[in-house]
């Protein structure tokens, strides 16, 4: 810790220690020092991996054909993923461009993917394959620089008696008490993640039946054990009661010990909270689906995705792209394809995306900004045809450069604009990147 945050937390321990019913609002030093790397990451991948690879119909397929619990429970007999290379899907993500990975450790269907002492409902139990994926993942990660995250769906389980169903039980097996599920299964298997695989966040989803107090209780019992685990807000509120979420509940979230908003699925948000700029995230999908599903070839293409990520960058927040692995243990192949070439243009642009702040412009008519410092980074989406590029901006500009060439741009200042000359084709169709050095804040 600098000097800066102890003087800081000691100023937040004093206001504690004298207001004790104060609702804290803001982000706390400790809150800010674990977020640190996750800031300046931009960009995640997020895994859907479990036994719904087997029907290939998407992660719901227990809850949509109303499966049994008995019957959905025999896939796991089948499951023998035996080409999974944690080192290969680390790598992938690394020449990718994403700095983080969070997998599904245990989605609603209630199966773990890892070796869980609480239930034999787990990957190295009940499984032909034996092995714990999320112990070779955290490995791989640790030792390729990549932060490792866990999804744990922590209220819905269509598998334990009393787990929150959204909707009607299907099955008798499934009726029971939601206290009786958290007290013996959700809490329980928390404990054991948190402490055997130190997962660099939790990633909450659906809270339906939650409450403050229960969230309030699986903040404490994480942060007893790893202070440094990072927690979405998925823990209380569902993605798309974000944007319409009062104030007071925003607070509520920080006061609670939540470290990020997650936002509704496969959408940008216009307007991210002001009060949680930097910390909040969006998870999108490549194709159409979260677990593997063998119909699905709507593939993103590698522009749609740059402009995803640096549209999300330039709004402050990070994106958390989906892969759904087959039940062999493979990444499809058309995802790598899209990958390879997302990957090649963060290598060159990355400067332009990692660590930045949000764009000090409101809107663009040609695409969006992001800044570090002084340096403006213009993502040029619709390229200008007369090749001049305006940017609404009355600061003296230094110099303008093509990022990816380097080649030195010429500029001038009109009517409190700057009009940068610019080659009439655009040099990416994906994203363009012009690094602008100004004098002083944007304005
Ligand atoms: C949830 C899960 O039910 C789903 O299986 C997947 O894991 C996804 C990432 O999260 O589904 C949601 C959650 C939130 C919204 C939509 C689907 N939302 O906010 O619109």
């Amino acid at each position: 810790m600098n000097r800066k945050n102890i003087i800081l937390s000691s100023v937040f321990a004093m206001a504690f220690a004298f207001v004790p019913s104060i609702v804290r609002a803001v982000e706390t030093p400790a809150q800010h020092a674990r977020m640190e790397w996750w800031r300046e990451a931009k960009f995640g991948m997020f895994i859907h991996w479990g036994l719904y690879a087997i029907p290939a119909k998407g992660e719901w397929v227990m809850n949509q054909k109303k499966m049994s619990v008995a019957e959905y429970s025999k896939l796991a007999g089948q499951f023998n993923p035996i080409k999974f290379n944690a080192e290969e899907w680390v790598k992938f993500a690394k020449d990718a461009g994403m700095k983080y990975i969070v997998i599904t450790a245990k989605h609603h269907d209630g199966f773990a993917m890892y070796g869980s002492k609480i239930s034999p409902y787990n990957i190295v139990d009940a499984t032909p394959f034996k092995r714990d994926p999320i112990k070779e993942l955290s490995a791989a990660c640790a030792k390729e620089g990549i932060k490792f995250g866990l999804y744990y769906s922590q209220a819905q389980d269509w598998h334990e008696p009393g787990g929150a169903m959204g909707g009607a039980p299907w099955d008798p097996a499934q009726k029971g008490d939601f206290t009786h599920y958290l007290k013996t299964l959700s809490i329980p298997q928390l404990q054991e993640i948190i402490t055997d695989y130190k997962p660099a966040v939790i990633w909450f989803d659906t809270p339906h039946q939650m409450t403050p107090e229960i969230s309030r209780e699986m903040v404490e019992m994480i942060r007893k054990i790893n202070p440094d685990t990072i927690l979405n807000s998925r823990l209380l509120y569902h993605g798309n009661q974000i944007e319409g979420l009062e104030p007071a509940k925003l607070d509520g979230l920080r006061d609670i010990g939540v470290d990020y908003l997650s936002y509704r699925d496969r959408q940008i948000p216009d307007h991210p909270a002001a009060s949680w700029s930097h910390s909040w995230e969006t998870c999108m999908t490549l194709n159409g689906a979260w677990g593997f599903t063998a119909t699905d070839h709507n593939w993103k293409s590698q522009q749609t995705v740059v402009q995803m990520v640096t549209r999300v960058a330039s709004k402050g927040g990070n994106l958390l792209l989906n892969f759904g692995p087959t039940a062999a243990g493979e990444i499809p192949s058309e995802s790598v394809e899209i990958m390879k070439q997302v990957g090649a243009w963060l290598k060159v642009n990355g400067v332009s995306v990692y660590g930045t702040r949000p764009s000090p412009f409101t809107s663009l008519s040609w695409g969006v900004a992001t800044r570090k410092g002084s340096t403006l980074y213009l993502h040029v989406f619709d390229w200008p045809k007369d090749g001049k590029l305006i940017v609404p901006l009355s600061n003296q500009a230094k110099s303008a450069t093509l990022l990816a060439t380097g080649k030195t741009l010429t500029f001038k200042s009109a009517e409190g604009k700057l009009i940068i000359d610019v080659p009439t084709t655009a040099p990416d169709t994906a994203d363009t990147v012009i690094a602008l050095e100004i004098e002083g804040e944007p304005q």
